[in-house]
């Protein structure tokens, strides 16, 4: 297990993936384990807000509470219909509406661990009929860079027989399997890809070794942008 040192700017550190690939449940372990390692970390979760590890236990699916993370919240749970273009703005403006506050704890050295990220947007907007991923990379540019993306690579059959599958717009198989060929081309340097078809516990093990290898060489780097 490595030490983490003490580094001027926390890490921007995203986890991406289907749903129900597990992002959340290990997102919240990062942190719970960071923390408890006296390293400063907090979550965010996209759409949303952002929430401090205190809160992790009273969060839940639905808790989406900026106005526009409300609005995208009805949209999800199929309360209300919003055009696909107006959505798709709808994600990045909640991507946009945390970025001071993301940047004012990067810039105190606490490290993010993020649920989803500008990916997401673009790899589900694109799974849509008649989007162009490039169309749907523009609203997102400029944002934050994450230092690290941790891709949970999950079979979309596998995902499927999780709990809850089928519940929010977006939970089916075949669209499923759209964004996760989607995923596939937006790959770079900063994404590896993680096997999430194992345990909770050896999954979280894995991860939280990744994560500590890049707070611990995050260093003076600038905080990049999209
Ligand atoms: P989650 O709370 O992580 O299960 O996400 C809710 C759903 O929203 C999930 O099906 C993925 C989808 N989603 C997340 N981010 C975006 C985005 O930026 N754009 C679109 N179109 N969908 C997104």
């Amino acid at each position: 297990m490595s030490t983490v040192l003490s580094s001027s700017r926390g890490a921007l550190i995203v986890l991406e993936g289907c749903d129900h690939s597990g992002k959340t449940t290990q997102c919240k372990k990062l942190v719970s384990a960071l923390n408890e390692a006296s390293i400063k970390a907090e979550f965010y979760r996209f759409p949303g807000k952002y929430i401090y590890i205190n809160d992790l236990d009273s969060y839940h699916r639905g808790t989406r509470t900026t106005a526009i993370g409300e609005m995208i919240s009805g949209y999800l749970g199929r309360q209300q219909d919003i055009e696909d273009h107006a959505v798709h703005l709808l994600f990045s403006a909640n991507r946009w509406e945390l970025k001071p506050k993301m940047l004012r704890s990067l810039e105190d050295g606490t490290n993010l661990i993020v649920d989803r990220y500008a990916y997401s947007g673009v790899a589900f907007t694109a799974a849509k009929e008649g989007f162009d991923i490039d169309w749907c990379k523009q609203p997102d540019i400029g944002l934050p860079q994450p230092d690290a993306v941790f891709y949970l690579h999950l079979n979309p059959e596998v995902a499927a027989k999780r709990a809850t599958f089928g519940g929010e717009r977006y939970e089916q198989t075949d669209f499923q399997s759209r964004v996760s060929k989607n995923f596939d081309n937006l790959q770079d340097s900063h994404w590896t890809i993680v096997d999430a078809d194992k345990t909770v516990e050896e999954l979280h093990e894995d991860l939280l070794e990744r994560v500590k290898d890049v707070i611990n060489n995050i260093g003076n780097k600038p905080i990049g942008k999209l």
